[in-house]
């Protein structure tokens, strides 16, 4: 190359064709040095050679977190726990748009209760769909525990799409869990309530309140839960607690513990001893089981009431059909986990120092020979524990969860009370190893440790108390995940991580190579209804439209500009800004703000969101783009001007700040010969190489041509302005074909990174 425009010379520095500099490493330190200066041990060093995930390298586990009363979704990778992403389930979230665009407002507003917006959520069990009771890492649900609903996130953007709330329930807590091939989503209520929404007192608590478990039903093929083909079965008013669902033998059924089935309903201040004195009373409280495939049958044909016009199955028929059963559990139990296999239930009791191991064999030996310890209140069948259990394991004081090891019979259970994680056998029924934990732990979780094909590995304990474990915040803590390698036949503490974002409950992790998520959208998505956009606008077809007292805004973003640059409205108006996000390149994300209106877009690359607001007050309200996409990001702007009622334009001319001559078009235009002549070098490069191997490089491909077309009309746009000697719109126009220039430039530079990075070859 001859000489070179200052510009040109930048890009070609960038484009990997400039100088290299060499890197000398001045007065390195040894590994010994680092671990006597922070005083590690060679423990230490071996808990972070295992947590470690260098720079540019991934996790081996995607791991989902209930996000807690944050009502939201937390997203980590194991072993670095390196937090990826905070996902927008029941609350606002405004750097993903979500209830800030019409689109996610929707969803939202599908969660509304008794038409009453509900802006939090108190989340607590994340569930991945499953096939074949395998994760498949196509969808997940999550439940609310303060207002029952449960919602649908489409794991191929990692999206909210969906909220369900409960016709019937006024709290849930045994939810989300799937059956194994996802064809229902479990939500079984906490705290008893009448199915009605009016008043009932408390003096007709056994009479009128009631617990359920609810079967929503999911459509895979449209990604939502199907309200109407969904059901519950009425329980009593026990205080349902966790659930799980049956598989391999146990297919068909599904297991939902309680706690307070001494059906105490409290009254402290009217001097009665309170809830906690009441609800802890008997030695043991019961687990339901549900045969929810002859319940989905019964509801077909036509044996289920209708309750706020939703499907319900009566106790009464529950019990003439053979669906319900109770089994007795340890007191003030908690957990309730499947094994792999499928064979056994296995639940702890918060008060006792055992975990008990029934058996699915001995349970439907039992009902089938109608062998029955008894009847609870409600006629409902009670099976006797002792001839129901497998085995019984002294694991420590306060069993919680169990997770299970890819190692056959090994189950993993939590702790609360000592703080600790049992490793212990329960084919065998003996305790293998204790781990301490910081502190009081509450849900811990294996690699697909609720799957039929657990994975171990790693363990994740999900503590209640972080105490003095992290470097001090104020009063409020943040939750501390410990992470533990299981991989031996001693638990090794790895790594505490705080999160500080709500106290989650449970969390599950899959495999990161099952995740395929898009990297972006057809081109004008609506990415809530997973389809086309009503308001998807082309480049060069953005208007401006007044329909039905609404003034529409059909723009597009694009590296870097908003078009249109400005919008004018009337004092009064209701503005619908629709926005396409023309970019096609991975992470080429735009956001979209306007002053003073509560209007913030995300705008992934292909989606359209839109924002409808009235344009209350007169005034002059600047918009951008709020995502640092382009060295122009800063230039991505516009202005809303809202004009008083009436406004006459008095002024005629605007006002130009710069005045360009022909020596300045003659600069613009020489730039941008040699910019091409660099970007033919780089389009060569990549076209020499087998790169339609790699999708992300074939995206990227496509966004550069993009980018060459906008070029070339820009060009045009230049040419014709120079050839009337209109030096000022030429100098601009050029200057603008020299911007798509640099982006696609810029998108050059990456395909060929990437190319070079993931031993591309030459194929001509
Ligand atoms: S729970 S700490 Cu709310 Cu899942 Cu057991
Ligand atoms: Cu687009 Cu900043």
């Amino acid at each position: 190359m001859k000489r070179i425009g200052s510009k040109v010379l930048m890009l070609c520095t960038a484009m990997g064709f400039g100088l290299s500099a060499a890197g000398t490493a001045l007065g390195a330190e040894t590994l010994d040095d680092v671990m006597k200066r922070r005083g590690l041990t060679d423990k230490d060093i071996l808990a972070a050679a295992k947590t470690y995930v260098p720079t540019g390298k991934r996790d081996e586990y995607i791991a989902f977190s209930s996000g807690g009363q944050s009502g939201q979704l937390i997203v980590y990778g194991i072993p670095s726990m390196r937090i990826l992403k905070y996902v927008a389930v029941f609350t606002p979230e405004p750097w993903q748009g979500y209830g800030f665009d019409d689109e996610s407002k929707a969803v939202l507003a599908q969660g509304r209760i008794n038409g009453k917006d509900i802006n939090f959520g108190d989340t607590h069990h994340p569930a991945i769909s499953e096939t074949n009771g395998v994760y498949d890492g196509q969808f997940l649900f999550i439940n609310d525990k303060n207002n029952p609903r449960i919602a649908v996130v489409d794991l191929h953007d990692f999206e909210t799409k969906q909220i369900v709330v409960n016709p019937i329930m006024k709290s849930d807590h045994g939810g989300a869990f799937v059956t194994p091939n996802t064809e229902y989503v479990i939500e079984a209520s906490q705290y008893a309530a009448p199915f009605e929404n009016g008043f009932v007192p408390l003096e007709q608590f056994n009479e009128k309140y009631r617990g359920a478990v609810t079967y929503w039903k999911f459509n895979r093929e449209t990604g939502r839960i199907v309200p109407e083909e969904s059901f519950s079965v009425e329980l009593p008013p026990y205080s349902q607690d966790l659930s799980d669902f049956g598989k391999g033998p146990s297919d068909g059924w599904s297991f939902t513990n309680s706690f307070c089935s001494e059906r105490y309903v409290g009254g402290i201040e009217r001097g009665r001893p309170p809830f906690e004195a009441g609800c802890s009373q008997k030695d043991t409280d019961f687990f339901h089981m549900v045969n929810w495939r002859k319940a989905a049958e019964l509801v077909k044909a036509g044996k289920a009431k209708q309750i706020n016009g939703h499907n319900v199955i009566t106790m009464d028929t529950s019990v003439a059909e053979g669906i319900l059963f109770l089994v007795p559990e340890p007191k003030s139990p908690h957990g309730m986990d499947v094994s792999p296999d499928g064979k056994f239930m296995i639940v702890s009791g918060k008060l006792d120092s055992h975990t008990y191991v029934y058996s699915f064999d001995k349970l439907m030996g039992l009902i089938n020979a109608k062998d029955y310890a008894g009847k609870d209140p409600y006629g409902i069948p009670i099976l006797d524990l002792k001839k129901s259990l497998h085995t019984q394991v002294q694991v420590g004081l306060g069993p919680l969860h169990t997770q299970y090891d890819s190692k056959p019979c090994v189950a993993y259970t939590s702790i609360y009370v000592d703080s600790q994680v049992t490793k212990w056998d329960y084919c065998e029924g003996k305790v293998l190893d204790k781990i301490s934990i910081h502190y009081n732990i509450g849900h811990l979780m294996t690699m697909e440790g609720d799957s039929v094909t657990p994975q171990g590995k790693y363990l994740v304990s999900l503590n209640k108390l972080a105490i003095d474990r992290f470097n001090p915040v104020g009063p409020l803590h943040p939750q501390n995940h410990q992470l533990i390698d299981i991989s031996g036949d001693k638990m090794q503490l790895l790594y505490d991580m705080p999160l500080p974002l709500g106290e989650p409950h449970y969390a599950v992790a899959i495999a990161a190579d099952k995740l395929k998520p898009g990297i972006r959208y057809k081109s004008g998505w609506n990415s809530r209804e997973d389809k086309r956009s009503a308001f998807r606008t082309r480049p060069g077809r953005e208007k401006v439209e007044r329909k039905d007292g609404v003034v529409h805004v059909y723009g597009t973003t694009i590296r870097s500009h908003i078009t249109p640059e400005i919008i004018e409205v009337e004092e009064g108006d209701t503005v619908s800004v629709h926005m396409t996000n023309l970019e096609r390149a991975e992470d080429e994300t735009h956001g979209f703000a306007i002053y003073g209106t509560n209007v913030n877009l995300s705008l992934e690359p292909g989606k359209t969101a839109s924002a409808t607001f009235k344009a209350e007050r007169a005034g002059v309200f600047p918009y951008y783009c709020t995502e640092f996409c382009s060295a122009l990001h800063l230039e991505m702007q516009g202005y809303l001007l809202v004009k008083p009622k009436g406004y006459q334009a008095t002024a005629a001319k605007g006002a130009e700040g710069t005045v360009y001559s022909k020596a300045d078009y003659d600069k613009q235009h020489k730039t941008n010969v040699e910019t091409q002549a660099v970007i033919d070098s780089v389009v060569a490069y990549i076209t020499a190489r087998n790169y339609q191997d790699f999708a992300p490089v074939v995206a990227l491909v496509e966004d550069a041509t993009d980018q060459l077309n906008f070029a070339a009309d820009a060009k045009k746009k230049s040419d014709e302005f120079a050839a009337k000697e209109d030096w000022q719109n030429a100098t601009l126009w050029a200057g603008q074909w020299w911007q798509y220039q640099v982006k696609a430039a810029d998108i050059g530079l990456r395909a060929k990174t990437f190319l070079d990075q993931n031993g591309a070859k030459v194929v001509k």
